[in-house]
């Protein structure tokens, strides 16, 4: 009866001594006992390693006890669920995240140092979890994050690679890849769920059956590999609730044990056994180009497929009309990477669930919403026929009659527009058959949000005009964010103290609109001594850091003016590298007793480049050569430094971040969908030296243009730009700069030529020359802004003021109340 079970879970709780006590006491307590019984090492000698992972494994039971309430919360209110589709989350390091978020990094702090630790070497020892490649990536971890501390229904689902992104490893200036085997330490954050495992079918044949007089399609595949489950808590900020990102992980089936007995071929059927488990065992390291590899593909389905059947589990648990499905959840795609799930819930609600097609359709198109990344046509997914109808048989079926309804249906509103029926369609018959993945979503989904006000001007206008003209309903766009948890309480926690004593509360961190209230004290001369003071010490910070890894000693004075991202001719990295060569030209240039004048600056550059991108591995060389001739001239000293940082990712920018006076953010007005850093940069103090584009539009509305470093050409001057091609006139240090490059005067001559082709005459397709002068131009007000150092920090108080739209908990406010149709569900204390 309930009764008895409720005693006997009262029962267990006392025998548990209740919940987890978070006083330093108990916390030491419970460290020691990891060290012993789970590490396994002595409690009488343990480095700080070890100590990481006892902590860790601390944090991890505290997780879980709020997961399991959470879990069991969200399963008594049963809410309509929101379920996020990603193949890509670059969370970085959990332990000092999770411990803000539980509220007790004072605790831990005490428990650490009275056992001879200290938190933040502690902290250092974790290596990042970098399951993503950039910015779309990075993004899901920030959403993860607000969907927690704001109580929403949520579900994270992606693959669980056993490689993450390349480690970056600079030798002689050229970027080499080393692979990222993360979990070669263990992983304290994930809960391996042994039994929550679901089947995936790969190719084989489909065919026709009758049952009750009705045609059913029957898939029969040729290969079944398991998915297994490992969950990883990912607590809210100032709450209970506790929401999971649950990871697949391929292993054999155990249907192939049997067919291995059959053949007596053991060792052969063990072997093949294990290439199952290479679906999940590595991240794509591409972020442009779609290249049609079978793995890629296969990596999709296997995640969808087996979140699919989790997310229909849960439903149907309590449920048993599907027709009630849209009513009870939510799937977002995050990007078109995870679109396979379209025709996979039509294949399991005709095939499996006997719904008439209409009814599937209807279903299909009320879950979905989609969100896309990029700008370029040329970037978006596509998938050849061939090796669809391959690998997954009736899935391309599916599509190719959700096709032919699509035809129909556009044939009614659009007449027999041939053109623009086959610019439409799903299916492009080119050179490669293939499927356009990104019409399949539009068409199927019932919203599709760009990621910043621009971006969505352009999808309505270029990228996806035809369907907006038809469809403009479908279209919105949520403004990216950032978590300011992790962006400034985690990796800023001098400016995290500034701000709370200044406003007077803590409230801001789970209400961002709070942070307004800097502005009063913008003028406020004690607050700019501690706002330079907490600044300085960053810089402080970055400074050791740079000297540990590069060996080079700058100077604290100097301007810190960062340019960090995935390496993209778009985002012009080379763009910065010329202007640098342009200041070290000046400078060579100038009479000894002008130079000071010279504002000194610190030129830091960090991102990887994909490893098949041999234009940004070039920039990288280039960086590193115009650094050694420039870091080695005595003439120049502390006037000039330039810096690559190596091996970019979660936690270097964290580091890095707060320590920036200026950072750049310069890619072709139209070509950076939104771009995140730059919020991140922003609520940090640091100033912005950027293009009219993606979020920067949204950023100057915020702060103004006065409170920034705006320069380049706007959106609607790229095209004429571009026409006019050759016959633009560009700058003469421009051509000086390339010239530089071109003659060898940092070497590598012929290695550099291609790079200085690409942005001469009619090939500088993104404007370089154009942009130089008022790039320079911008260079030059931000360096006679730093001089002025009341005005810069005003600048910089107004910039963190000015942040609060950029935090990942507005946008996702505007998913659940404008796309999703969630709302909160807090687990109580
Ligand atoms: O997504 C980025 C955009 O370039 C940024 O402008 C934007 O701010 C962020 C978040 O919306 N896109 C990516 O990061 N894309 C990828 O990483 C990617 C990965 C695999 C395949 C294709 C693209």
């Amino acid at each position: 009866t309930s009764g008895e079970r409720t005693a006997k879970a009262e029962r267990m709780f006392e025998l548990m001594d209740g919940f987890l006590k978070n006083d330093p006491l108990s916390l030491q307590k419970d460290i020691l006992n990891h060290v012993e019984y789970t590490v396994a090492r002595s409690r009488f000698s343990f480095d700080d390693f070890e100590a990481y992972q006892a902590l860790s494994h601390c944090i991890r039971d505290r997780l879980i006890e709020r997961w399991h309430d959470t879990q069991l919360h969200f399963k008594r209110k049963d809410p309509k669920r929101v379920y996020f589709l990603s193949l890509e989350y670059l969370m970085g390091r959990s332990l000092s995240n999770s411990i803000i978020n539980l509220g007790i990094r004072d605790q831990c702090a005490d428990a650490l140092s009275q056992l001879g630790f200290e938190f933040e070497v502690v902290a250092e020892q974790e290596g990042d979890a970098a399951l993503g490649n950039g910015g779309l990536a990075r993004l899901s971890a920030c959403q993860m994050d607000s969907l927690a501390t704001m109580d929403f229904p949520a579900w994270g689902y992606g693959l669980r690679y056993q490689y993450g992104l390349f480690r970056q490893v600079i030798l002689d200036g050229f970027q080499h890849e080393q692979p990222d085997y993360w979990l070669n330490f263990g992983n304290p954050w994930e809960i391996e769920r042994v039994h929550v495992t679901y089947p995936v079918k790969f190719y084989g044949t489909v065919e026709e059956e009758i049952l009750n007089e009705e045609k059913y399609q029957v898939w029969i595949p040729g290969e079944m590999i398991e998915a297994v489950a490992y969950d990883n808590p990912i607590p809210g900020y100032g709450t209970r609730n506790t929401i999971t990102l649950r990871l697949w992980a391929a292993k054999p089936s155990n249907q192939h044990d049997m067919e291995a007995y059959n053949t007596g071929d053991y060792i052969d059927a063990v072997v093949n056994r294990q290439r199952a488990e290479t679906i999940s065992s590595i991240l794509y390291p591409d972020d442009r180009s779609h290249q049609g590899k079978e793995l890629r593909l296969k990596q999709q389905y296997f995640f969808v497929s087996a979140s699919l059947q989790d997310i229909i589990r849960r439903f149907k648990d309590v449920h048993k009309d599907l027709s009630q499905f849209p009513d009870k959840v939510a799937l977002q795609l995050n990007d078109t990477h995870p679109a396979l799930a379209i025709p996979e819930v039509m294949r399991v609600l005709v095939d499996e669930e006997h719904l008439g097609w209409n009814k599937a359709f209807d279903i299909t198109c009320k879950i979905f919403s989609f969100t896309t990344h990029t700008v370029q046509a040329e970037a978006l997914e596509k998938i050849p026929v061939d090796l669809l109808g391959s690998l997954l048989p009736r899935h391309l079926q599916i599509i190719y009659d959700i096709n032919s309804y699509f035809m129909e249906e556009l044939k009614k509103r659009i007449g027999l527009d041939y053109n623009r029926l086959s610019r439409m369609s799903i299916v492009e018959e080119g050179a490669v058959k293939s499927i356009r993945v990104a019409n399949l979503s539009l068409f199927c989904s019932h919203t599709v949000n760009g990621v910043s006000k621009l971006h969505s001007e352009l999808l309505q206008t270029r990228v996806f005009k035809d369907f907006y003209e038809l469809w403009p309903e479908k279209f919105q766009y949520k403004t990216n964010g950032v978590t300011q948890r992790r962006w400034i309480v985690v990796s800023n926690p001098n400016l995290c103290a500034l701000i709370s004593k200044w406003l007077g509360t803590e409230s801001w961190i789970r209400d961002i609109d709070l942070l307004m209230g800097l502005r009063e004290y913008a003028t406020d001369i004690s607050l700019h001594q501690e706002w330079q003071m907490v600044r300085r010490v960053n810089k402080m910070r970055l400074a050791e850091y740079i000297e540990a890894t590069s060996g080079l000693k700058v100077s604290l004075d100097a301007m810190f003016d960062v340019q960090i991202k995935r390496i993209h001719e778009y985002k012009r990295q080379l763009l910065n590298i010329l202007g640098i060569i342009h200041r070290y030209d000046c400078i060579k240039n100038m009479a000894k007793d002008d130079r000071r004048k010279v504002v000194p600056r610190v030129c830091i550059i960090g991102g990887k480049a994909a490893p098949g991108y041999e234009m940004a591995k070039k920039i990288i060389k280039l960086c590193h050569a115009v650094a050694e001739k420039i870091n080695n001239d005595s003439d120049v000293g502390d006037l000039l430094k330039l810096v690559f940082i190596p091996d970019y990712n979660v936690s270097v920018a964290e580091l890095v971040i707060p320590g920036a006076d200026l950072s750049q953010h310069i890619s072709t007005a139209g070509h950076e969908a939104s771009g995140t850093g730059s919020m991140k940069f922003l609520m940090n103090g640091c100033l912005l030296l950027a293009t009219a584009d993606g979020s920067t539009v949204e950023i100057i509305e915020e702060i103004g243009e006065d409170n920034m470093f705006l320069f380049g050409a706007k959106v609607h001057e790229v095209p004429t730009l571009r026409e006019k091609g050759s016959t633009i006139k560009v700058p003469l240090q421009f051509a000086r700069v390339v010239r530089m490059v071109r003659d060898g005067y940092f070497g590598f001559q012929d290695y550099f030529k291609s790079l200085c082709d690409r942005v001469e005459g009619n090939n500088d397709y993104y404007l370089l020359g154009s942009d130089f002068e008022s790039y320079l131009g911008a260079q030059a007000a931000a360096d006679k802004a730093f001089t002025d150092k009341e005005k810069w920090t005003r600048m910089s108080i107004l910039s963190t003021a000015g942040s609060g739209r950029f935090s990942s908990d507005r946008t996702i406010q505007d998913y659940a109340e404008k796309t999703w149709g969630i709302e909160p569900c807090r687990c109580p204390l």
